[in-house]
């Protein structure tokens, strides 16, 4: 379909959304999930998926008089396609909800549909901060990589590293992370030798790790999008970089916990900052572990599920404040400012932007009960996106 013949389709299918009919089919509310479930991003559409299965089966399935049916679509991570499952689910399903998006792109190329056709979009994976900025109807439950990036930048030249090469994922949130650690490390005195950028289909991290061990900074700064890491993690130790006196930090997409346990005594040590690990000590979060793992033979929830768990329960609460009744603007304006104790800590959907904002945490790997994990040792609260300040 091309972009006219689209919008017109969105068009009519708005203006059956307002006679009524379109609410009609019943008692049912229906929220489109896109997740890349195959390809290079499935990791994440799994962890999405199961943490939104995981939300229903814990709160039930009827909410305010209304049947929840939850469509998963696979978008495999390719925008072209994220667009058209989108407007699939929006013309012919008629959803009330569209959620999921694993990378920025898909989120972005959603966009446009949510605004023309009014439908809430709550980004549950996707972290580059212009993304809020692209629909007055997107809300997002994961991070954004400013968040986290600055409060490593600040944490670095406290604790001898100065020196510093960052290599992340050349897209949005790569570009996000560069930048604003790179701001904030020279505001405290410190210096990113070189910006590396690596693909994100189908990296080759060698050459960079070469070029990297040449420079010899006292650490290199990573961000990789979730699924990613081990590969990372893998080459900087085959090459001995750690043994050069060279660290590695980055945000905690690169230790991400779905991997981090096989990553190997290799990455004990390492620093990160971030808002959510599966070793968050709270009532809360223990909870939401456990049952998460039983309901996923062991499967260890990472910062992806999380995201899902939260935006569900975003979802769900909107859903209760406007009675089952409310169409796409009553939904949209009952998620602004919800505060609630996630898995992660207390969060809350600040009601001008939209974005989250959560306490970033510094974290380092060691070895707790046989297995590696991200342990807390400090937490900067209620940080809101600093990209949006700008
Ligand atoms: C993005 C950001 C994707 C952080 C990620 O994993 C991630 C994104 C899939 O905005 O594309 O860890």
């Amino acid at each position: 379909m091309n972009k006219r013949n689209f919008l017109s389709a969105v068009s009519l299918a708005v203006a059956s959304l307002a006679t009524g009919s379109a609410w009609a089919d019943g008692n049912t509310f229906k929220i489109g999930l896109i997740l890349p479930m195959t390809g290079q991003q499935a990791t994440t559409g799994r962890q999405i998926e199961a943490a939104a299965r995981l939300y229903m089966a814990q709160n039930g399935d009827t909410v305010a008089g209304k049947k929840i049916e939850l469509i998963v679509k696979d978008d495999t991570s390719v925008p072209d396609v994220t667009k058209r499952v989108a407007q699939e689910l929006v013309v012919n399903d008629k959803v009330n909800v569209l959620a999921g998006f694993g990378i920025t792109p898909s989120a972005l190329a959603v966009a446009p549909i949510s605004t023309q056709s009014k439908t809430p979009q709550v980004v549950m994976a996707a972290a580059t901060s212009s993304i809020t900025e692209a629909s007055p109807y997107i809300v997002r439950t994961s991070f954004t990589l400013p968040q986290a990036s600055v409060a490593l930048a600040d944490w670095a030249p406290k604790n001898g590293i100065k020196k510093v090469v960052t290599l992340v994922s050349d897209y949005g949130p790569g570009i996000d992370a560069e930048k604003f650690f790179k701001e904030r490390l020279t505001f405290n005195g410190g210096q990113v030798l070189e910006s590396l950028r690596v693909p994100l289909r189908g990296p080759d991290f060698a050459p960079f790790l070469q070029k990297v061990r040449d420079i010899k900074p006292d650490a290199l700064f990573v961000f990789v999008p979730s699924g990613a890491g081990a590969a990372v993690m893998k080459q900087f130790l085959e090459r001995g970089m750690d043994k050069a006196g060279i660290k590695l930090i980055g945000t905690g997409d690169i230790t991400d916990d779905d991997q981090l346990n096989d990553m190997g005594d290799g990455a004990i040590g390492v620093v990160t900052s971030h808002h959510y690990s599966t070793y968050h000590p709270s009532a809360a979060n223990k909870k939401f572990v456990d049952a998460f793992q039983k309901a996923n033979k062991g499967l260890r929830p990472n910062f992806m599920a999380v995201g899902g768990y939260d935006g569900m329960r975003v979802i769900y609460e909107a859903l209760k404040a406007t009675k089952g009744n409310g169409g796409g603007d009553a939904l949209l304006a009952a998620m602004k400012g919800q505060i609630f104790e996630s898995p992660r800590g207390p969060m809350f959907i600040d009601a001008q932007t939209r974005d989250v904002v959560q306490n970033i945490y510094l974290r380092k790997v060691e070895r707790k009960e046989g297995q590696l994990y991200n342990v807390e040792f400090d937490v900067i609260k209620d940080v809101k996106d600093p990209g949006k300040a700008r």
